[in-house]
């Protein structure tokens, strides 16, 4: 259980995603690019660099068929909606064939996509769509581990003499019980999970239907690699790699050595060959195309982070940490909220480090929100109906003002709050059901852990996209697979779209802003009045233009003591009316002035 716990907590330690992708507006293969060295020199302007990725949940953007589930073909009816925001690449979470025990996130076939949401025709048409209204696609890559049904499991379990049987990682009974390695998603947290048909062990990081595969394992790799081309020969622009720090392991599995210290994360992010395999990936892949990659960066710290994105390493584009939304969690928890909330000054800190990485080599990412968080207005701003709408724009102003690729969640841009279910009953995703499994079984306070979850459960970045005021937010005319946020209502496109104030309407401002100025992608970023525990001050400079950004975290006015001389600043964007020109802030108040 300690070691579950501890786990846990060094979420916090995780971090990255990387993206890449292609400048072509067209999306057939690409020409190979001439050398990687050539394209991607230290700090070189990149559309990857310059680009907003807009990420969907396929499950709960649109219904097209009323079975309650999000598919393709909602999609493709909403792709004007989604070129209205000035966006440029769509990450999509996983739509390949799979039987869903971690929605998607378990794939049994790579090259088909999952019933539920269509046929390959429709996906087809959907690439074809995005690419004549200039959006490009990036694909989720899971391939730390496969679905149990996916063929190559299949085979693999069936006698140890099996041609897949070395697909997976087998451990034979004869030895005695495997080392031990923690698992997400497990009721005894139990990463090895003995089968019988062979009297053996087979290693689940994640669920007992997510089967790790064996990279050290050639054949697995150019299955892999040939996967990955068969997306890029259809013309899609890039992957988001789940987990991949995780890929490469001590295939002799020893116990847990000292200096990892119960934390699991850490030592799974510690593979003996992971850069090896993501360099033959490069070279066998991706230099071959147009494309960008970004990769969920899971137990990996700041100064572990241009080992996979340096350039001139010949990894991959980008990686997403999990420092920033690890904070203000009570350590060794299973994401409880620390009651005191989470402190500004740290949260600074952490941004501005990452900042600094990329000063030189490589290239960052932000995000307060995807499918695996809760809401970023619910945890990062205030959800009450009197701050819900400025604190998320503030949030916004953050996330689309640093120097840094903004993965921006769908559904952040209506500002969407947490659902925080009062039951159990009301909830689908695995994590919370496993962890409350858990939780009961060692006789936890099923109460509390069902209070913290209404903060931190990943549901909550999940219930259906709110689209207007009909039955379901108009997300299904049926039964959705989650259910819908009450203040779908006032909450919704439909509203939003009309309302000039909205936060719909302040997001595709701040896109074009973005856009529109290189200075808010490549300007320097410094950071101002540090120790200032409600406002998060910083000045963005790029060929003699110097713009302060002013973000108020609190509910209170506030002072930003920047030392600057703000007589003449201009203001570019704020959220309200009237906005602050002299560093004096309302509640939650965000203002992007021109010095
Ligand atoms: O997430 C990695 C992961 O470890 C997650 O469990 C995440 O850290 C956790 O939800 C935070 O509480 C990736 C995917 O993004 C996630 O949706 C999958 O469930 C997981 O991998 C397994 O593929
Ligand atoms: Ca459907």
């Amino acid at each position: 259980m300690r070691a579950l716990l501890t786990a846990v907590a060094s979420l916090a330690t995780l971090s990255c995603l990387a993206l890449g992708q292609n400048n072509s507006a067209d999306s057939r293969p690409k020409a190979p690019v001439t050398t990687q060295a050539a394209a991607n020199k230290g700090n070189d302007r990149k559309w990857w660099k310059e680009a907003v990725v807009y990420q969907i949940y396929p499950r709960s953007f649109k219904d097209s068929n009323g079975d309650g589930i999000g598919d393709l073909k909602g999609i493709i009816s909403k792709l004007d909606y989604l070129k209205s925001l000035g966006i440029d690449v769509i990450w999509l979470n996983p739509i390949y064939g799979s039987p869903n025990d971690d929605n998607g996130y378990d794939i049994s076939d790579y090259q088909a996509i999952m019933k539920e949401f269509g046929t390959m025709q429709d996906f087809d048409e959907l690439l074809k769509e995005m690419h004549a209204r200039n959006l490009k696609l990036v694909m989720d890559l899971v391939v730390n581990h496969s679905s149990d049904e996916h063929k190559w499991f299949k085979e693999s379990r069936i006698s140890r003499s099996n041609p897949y049987r070395d697909y997976y990682h087998w451990w034979p009974a004869e030895k005695g019980k495997p080392a031990h390695r923690w698992s997400f998603f497990d009721v005894n947290a139990d990463a090895w999970k003995y089968d019988k048909a062979t009297d053996s062990y087979y290693l689940h990081y994640f669920s007992q239907k997510q089967p790790d595969l064996n990279w050290e394992n050639p054949k697995v790799r150019e299955e892999v690699f040939s996967m990955m081309r068969f997306w890029f020969d259809k013309g899609v622009d890039g992957f988001r790699m789940d987990v991949i720090p995780f890929i490469s392991k001590d295939i002799s599995f020893p116990e847990l050595p000292a200096e990892y210290h119960g934390d699991y994360i850490k030592y799974y992010a510690h593979g003996p060959h992971t850069h090896e395999y993501l360099q033959a990936m490069n070279k066998d892949v991706m230099s071959k195309y147009d494309v960008m990659t970004v990769a969920e960066g899971i137990g990996v710290s700041s100064d572990e982070s241009l080992d996979y994105v340096d350039a001139d390493r010949h990894e991959l584009n980008m990686l997403y940490h999990f420092e920033g939304v690890s904070l203000g969690y009570l350590p060794n928890s299973r994401k409880v909220p620390d009651p005191k909330g989470y402190s500004l000054v740290e949260f600074k800190k952490i941004y501005s480090k990452w900042d600094s990485v990329f000063a030189q080599k490589g290239w960052g990412t932000v995000y307060l929100g995807n499918h695996d968080q809760p809401r970023m207005t619910t945890r990062w701003g205030n959800d009450s109906p009197q701050w819900r709408e400025l604190s998320s724009k503030m949030l916004t102003t953050f996330l689309l003002t640093m120097r840094a690729t903004p993965y921006y969640y769908a559904g952040d841009e209506l500002g969407m709050i947490n659902i925080k279910f009062d039951r159990i009953e009301d909830y689908r995703d695995i994590e919370s059901l496993n962890w409350y499994q858990l939780e009961k079984n060692s006789g936890g306070d099923l109460k509390k852990f069902l209070e913290a979850q209404k903060i931190s459960a990943r549901d909550n970045g999940r219930t259906p996209f709110q689209w207007d005021k009909t039955t379901n937010a108009g997300f299904t005319t049926g039964t959705p697979w989650l259910k819908v946020n009450s203040n779908y209502p006032t909450v919704n496109v439909a509203v939003e779209d009309k309302d000039p104030n909205s936060c719909l309407n302040y997001f595709r401002k701040i896109v074009k802003l973005r856009k529109d100025n290189q200075v808010l992608v490549y300007g320097k970023y410094t950071l101002l009045d540090a120790d200032n525990p409600d406002v998060y001050a910083y000045t963005r400079e790029l060929d003699g233009k110097k713009w302060l950004v002013l973000l108020n975290f609190h509910d209170k006015a506030a002072s930003a003591n920047t030392g600057l001389d703000l007589s003449h600043a201009k203001v570019l964007l704020g959220n309200y009316a009237t906005p602050s020109r002299d560093g004096k802030l309302k509640p939650y108040e965000a203002v992007i002035l021109e010095l």
